[in-house]
């Protein structure tokens, strides 16, 4: 990897730490509602798995699609960091123009194809997505990230099944951060190592990695990316991660212990790979400080403040998008932006 390209990574690591840590003070603030499930502690994975994939080409990009725990996902593919801080304002000028909120961030125009609230439900979407693009013959593939609970709920097994008969170019990323909610995956999970689901049961190809080391998450998902693209067949690559924060905004963490905490705080992506770059003469602790300043600026001054200031949606225009057998004829006809 090129030095510069290390620099940009921690850069871009430390930027959505701060993000997230900024919504965390919002959401206090009251100017965030509803529900606010955040991404700390496994910005390597979305930040790995997304830098080997093809991004930055608009509609030619590889189709990604997540859970809720989605602003991440959403930035590195694409959609600017202003308009998914907006949207969490639930602002006009939002990505999902203020109507969808934290779990539903949503890019058409970078093929970031949500934020979905309900566990599962991006499976087969994913796969879809991915047979559409084989039937077009481009070789984009669909990026499905899944949480370790999802792979409980029936759409994983149908999904999994029919990609593997129709040799459909996805890649399953789980982020296997040990629960769902308040429930340690050994008391929900028969097998919880959960790449040993799929390879005899739906005859995919699949890998455990280290989650919280960016460089481990960078050669494994190019090798992963590299095959689906290349063999037009679905891969499933897990990562052990942990999520630093509550599982949303209102969890007192009653179901793990602090030894836990500290421990998994003990392998900090962002420290480590500090470190490391230190270590290598890259960047100075004092570079670091510096970076950071510079992010909080371009977070309050510029980010923060476009979602200040843009306008509410107006109340007359709450249902425009709004799909319904008896739709506001106002609102019939193509999305406008
Ligand atoms: C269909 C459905 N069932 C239940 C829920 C409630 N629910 C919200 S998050 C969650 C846990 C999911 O855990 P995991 O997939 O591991 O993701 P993580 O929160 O760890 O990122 C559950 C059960 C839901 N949103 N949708
Ligand atoms: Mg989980």
């Amino acid at each position: 990897m090129k030095d510069a390209d290390k620099k940009r990574l921690l850069r871009e690591m430390i930027f959505f730490r701060r993000f997230e840590d900024r919504c965390f003070e919002a959401y206090m603030e009251r100017k965030i509602g509803g529900f606010l499930h955040l991404y700390s502690g496994q910005e390597a994975v979305a930040t790995g798995v997304l830098d080997m994939a093809r991004t930055g080409q608009g509609e030619k990009n590889d189709y990604v699609i997540t859970g809720y725990r989605d602003h991440i996902h959403a930035i590195k593919t694409g959609a600017p960091a202003r308009e998914v801080m907006a949207e969490l304002f639930g602002k006009e000028t939002g990505s999902s123009k203020g109507r969808g909120g934290s779990m539903h961030i949503f890019d058409a125009s970078q093929n970031f194809m949500g934020g979905y609230a309900l566990v599962g439900q991006p499976f087969p979407l994913a796969a879809g997505l991915a047979m559409g693009a084989k039937h077009k013959g481009t070789d984009q593939i669909a990026i499905c990230f899944l949480g370790d609970g999802a792979n409980n709920q029936g759409t994983f097994h149908e999904t999994l099944n029919m990609a593997s008969v129709w040799n459909l170019p996805v890649l399953f990323v789980c982020e296997n951060n040990g629960y769902a909610i308040g429930t340690h995956i050994d008391r929900s999970t028969a097998q919880p190592e959960q790449y040993k689901r799929v390879d005899t049961a739906y005859n995919i190809k699949s890998s455990q990695h280290d989650g919280m080391n960016i460089e481990t998450v960078l050669k494994e998902a190019k090798k992963a990316i590299d095959y689906v693209r290349k063999e037009q067949k679905p891969y499933f690559i897990e990562f052990m991660t942990y999520r630093f924060r509550g599982h949303s905004m209102s969890d007192a963490k009653g179901y793990r212990t602090r030894d836990e905490e500290l421990e998994w705080e003990q392998r900090d992506p962002i420290k480590n790979f500090s470190k490391n770059l230190i270590k290598e003469g890259l960047i100075t602790e004092q570079d670091i400080k510096a970076m950071e300043k510079e992010i909080d600026d371009e977070i309050e001054n510029d980010i923060i403040k476009f979602a200040e200031e843009s306008p509410e949606p107006k109340v007359e225009e709450l249902t425009r998008y709004v799909l319904d057998d008896n739709p506001d004829p106002r609102w019939v006809g193509p999305l406008q932006k």
